[in-house]
């Protein structure tokens, strides 16, 4: 048993990572909302803070700060959980003091109006050199917490020769060995952008900076959605009372994930120029090819809602799905976080497809398509987890559970409504990332009018949705009521982890072949584009 008071100490430092992920998820759904109804006429951005600054804010804050911070968070607390020992604090204290520096300092640029670069800061857009070096010192800041995660995994296995490391450990160090080698990307794209930026190199060559952005954006959206698999895995089938499916796929699934996540990040440049087709049909391929984890996935966690659902004598399928905890909104937000990314992943397929992505891309159909995958399954499992994990911190029983299970039923339906009217609106046309899609009135731009006001009457719902949560969180910390228990349990498989093959537990030399694989796989459209001095420009502040 360790003793309390290292409990208490590592759960501060978890909390301080949730609680800083609360209040990311807070400020950027007042931006949020402001998009949906900017978007459908109701209200204009004022001219002291433009629309693209509001954009630019909500898609940090969501994408890169809400979610960074709760995996780092949901990382630690399932390692120090799984692995009790007496063990010194300081490295993942500061792991979260750097990533807060880092985020603070791109924060007040974006506020200041000096990076108004949206989240995937695109050159030739050229923000304050302030605003790359805050986003390098946030990436810097979770490596400080992956080394931490690593010593733990080396230490278990110096500690516990032959025996696997903890399943629900593994998850989590494989989310960050994909991490490691992902963000090599965003640290050559910066490389470059600062040193410009600063004014200390004229021009920069635009299409290598997308291209390095990708290389990192497309495992960043795996980095979030491997947080959620983690939860599915081995949190969820507690809920239930059933097990993890099979401890080997498992490890499969996140193994496939360190390997296919890098590979595929051209997806997202189908449409650029300068990348001959031959690489952008190799990039399609490995991209259905990450997919194959997720159906693995899909298919594991339904077999082992089934399983559960006949020890306890139910058959079928209506049987299986109404025999589950749906009151629970652990539970319920993971669950309806599940159905959601059936939707994403159909919508991810689409895009993976070079002739129909000309179709979809820059439409608000993507913008759809990333709502029901990182605002779906990832933001409505992290929300629901955190109904799970905040009474495991603090001693204290949830505030107001009847709301909290409302917040994750408004959520999945605000994120439906929304989400399927920026689909539909993206087919006919409608642009992402634009202030005014009015066109003077043009005829096609008033067939996406009642599209637009769907989505924001969806995103209305999503901001009440994320008050009922910031007041369960904020409430839960201020009542005095205890919790009944502060145990924590993971999901286990129904046989023994012992028989998994020794080559699926593996971490880090499962890293380095990552690597390799990348390397080899953008060598070609590396060498294409340094060859194409034409696209360095100088750089433009458009806003
Ligand atoms: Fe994507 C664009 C392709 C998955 C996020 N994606 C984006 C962007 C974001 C994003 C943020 O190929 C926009 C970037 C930007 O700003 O420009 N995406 C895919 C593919 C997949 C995929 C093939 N995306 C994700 C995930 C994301 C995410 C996950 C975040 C977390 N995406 C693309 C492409 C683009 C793109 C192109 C560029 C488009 C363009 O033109 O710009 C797949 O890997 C998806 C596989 C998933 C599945 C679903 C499995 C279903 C599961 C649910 C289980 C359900 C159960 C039922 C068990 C095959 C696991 C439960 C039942 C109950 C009753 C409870
Ligand atoms: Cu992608």
């Amino acid at each position: 048993m360790i003793a309390d008071r290292q409990m208490r100490s590592e759960n501060r430092v978890v909390i301080a990572h949730v609680y800083t992920a609360t209040t990311a998820i807070a400020l950027g759904a007042i931006f949020g909302v402001f998009q949906g109804f900017s978007r459908a006429g109701a209200v204009d951005a004022p001219a002291w803070f433009d629309y693209y600054r509001i954009l630019t804010l909500h898609g940090v804050l969501m994408a890169l700060v809400f979610t960074t911070f709760f995996i780092t968070g949901l990382s630690l607390f399932v390692t120090y959980r799984a692995i009790p020992r007496e063990r010194a604090l300081t490295v993942g204290w500061i792991g979260w003091i750097v990533m807060l520096i880092g985020t603070a300092m791109a924060a007040v640029e974006i506020v200041l109006g000096n990076a108004t670069v949206l989240y995937t800061f695109y050159a030739p857009l050229k923000a304050s050199p302030w605003f790359y070096i805050g986003a390098t010192i946030l990436v810097i800041g979770t490596w400080v917490v992956a080394y931490e995660i690593f010593e733990n995994v080396v230490y278990w296995r110096k500690h516990n020769p032959g025996t696997p490391v903890p399943l629900v450990v593994f998850c989590a160090a494989a989310t960050f060995v994909m991490w490691v080698v992902a963000t090599l990307g965003v640290v050559a794209e910066m490389a470059m952008l600062i040193p410009w930026a600063f004014g200390w190199i004229p021009k920069v060559n635009v299409l290598l900076t997308r291209l390095f952005f990708w290389y990192f954006g497309h495992p960043l959206v795996y980095f979030w959605i491997m947080g959620a698999y983690i939860i599915w895995y081995n949190i969820i089938p507690k809920r239930y009372g059933g097990n993890v499916f099979s401890d080997a796929l498992t490890r499969l699934t996140f193994i496939m994930l360190i390997l296919l996540s890098t590979p595929v990040g051209i997806h997202h440049e189908f449409m650029d120029p300068g990348i001959s087709s031959a690489w952008k049909a190799l990039f399609t391929v490995t991209t259905y090819g990450v997919a194959i984890p997720s159906f693995i996935t899909a298919f594991a966690i339904f077999a082992s809602f089934e399983l559960a659902a006949i020890k306890r004598g139910h058959k079928g399928f209506i049987a299986t799905v109404r025999s589950l905890p749906w009151n629970d909104p652990a539970f319920s937000g993971a669950a309806y976080g599940m159905l959601l990314f059936i939707l994403g992943g159909f919508g991810g397929l689409v895009n993976a497809s070079y002739s129909m992505d000309a179709v979809v891309h820059n439409t608000i159909w993507v913008v759809g398509h990333f709502h029901v995958t990182v605002g779906g399954p990832v933001a409505l499992t992290f929300l629901g987890a955190a109904y799970w994990m905040i009474p495991r911190l603090t001693g204290r029983a949830l505030w107001k559970p009847e709301w909290a299970l409302m917040q994750t039923r408004l959520w999945f339906v605000g994120m439906l409504v929304m989400s399927f009217a920026m689909h539909f609106a993206g087919l006919l046309g409608a642009p992402r990332r634009t202030s005014d899609v009015s066109y003077h009135g043009a005829a096609v731009a008033a067939a996406w009018q009642p599209y637009m006001i769907a989505a924001a009457a969806g995103g209305l719902l999503l901001f009440l949705a994320i008050l009922l949560f910031v007041a369960v969180a904020v409430g839960t910390l201020l009542q005095n009521r205890k919790t009944e228990s502060m145990e924590v349990e993971f999901a286990v498989p129904a046989l023994s982890a012992e028989t998994t093959p020794g080559a699926l537990q593996h971490l880090f030399r499962w890293g380095a072949v990552a690597l390799v694989l990348a390397v080899l796989v953008y060598a070609g459209p590396i060498a294409e584009l340094v060859h194409a001095p034409g696209y360095s420009v100088a750089g433009m502040r458009t806003w």
